[in-house]
């Protein structure tokens, strides 16, 4: 199997904005298929049109590991203010302290970050080496059958089904792992302002109006219990091959 990926950005005030990605993992015969559809995705993003596009095709020699899908569950909310209640009182009730919860929003909100931030979910310490960069769940796959059966389940309840597909195979990936206890994602692209909060207690809650319209901030924040070793811990979100199942 290979893993294939692509990252399209543009210079912008020398610095690169990150316009678009995709990955999976793939048999030989597909990855000609599969460049193409990345293509098409980076020069046909609503975020703009990119000055450099990296395409990575690397074989995966180990063994790739089987994961379950976490539960979809939904919230509606009518607020940006509604919303952010709704996700520190559920966060909050996993353990997380209020000071942990408010830093990875703010990191979430100012810092445009490629990857995700690791917060450690007692004191809100950033634990991630490369702040700028961030960390970058890798290597992952959602099993065909799986995806069609979810597919057919959430096409009314979202107007961007892929997109949701492919977080949620992120989410499955970061929370099989026992130091993460929770994730919050809010989708950077401008026009999608349904976000997520993901655990092994609630699955993944996908919470409508997370921010406004026309908003460019978003990102990724994992919430860490401690002690945990980090170095291990990115190692596996960066490159351990994971297929949901
Ligand atoms: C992103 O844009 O990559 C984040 C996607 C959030 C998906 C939320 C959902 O529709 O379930």
């Amino acid at each position: 199997m290979w893993s294939v990926r692509m990252r399209a950005s543009k210079k912008q005030n020398s610095k690169e904005k990150h316009i678009s990605g995709a990955e999976g993992i793939y048999d030989y015969f597909q990855i000609e298929k599969v460049l193409k559809e990345y293509l098409k995705r980076a020069f046909e993003h609503s975020k703009g049109k990119p000055d450099k596009i990296v395409l990575t095709i690397e074989k995966i020699n180990e063994e790739i590991k089987r994961v379950p899908v976490l539960p979809i569950s939904n919230y509606l909310s009518n607020s940006t203010d509604e919303s952010s209640k709704f996700i520190k009182d559920k966060l909050k009730s996993l353990g997380i302290s209020e000071k942990a919860i408010n830093i990875a929003f703010y990191v979430i909100n100012n810092c445009h970050m490629r990857g995700a931030t690791l917060i450690d979910a007692l004191t809100g310490e950033r634990l991630e080496k490369d702040k700028e960069r961030g960390v970058r769940v890798s290597r992952i796959q959602m099993e065909k059958s799986k995806k069609i059966r979810i597919l057919r389940k959430i096409r009314n309840i979202s107007t961007q089904p892929l997109r949701t597909i492919e977080a949620l195979t992120i989410a499955s990936k970061v929370i099989s792992h026992h130091d993460v206890i929770a994730e919050l994602c809010i989708s950077d692209n401008p026009d999608y302002t349904t976000g997520y909060i993901a655990s092994r207690d609630f699955g993944y809650l996908r919470i409508t109006n997370i921010k406004n319209k026309g908003q460019h901030i978003g990102g990724r924040a994992f919430f860490i219990k401690k002690p945990c070793d980090i170095e291990a811990l990115i190692e596996y979100l960066e490159r351990k091959p994971i297929l949901i199942v």
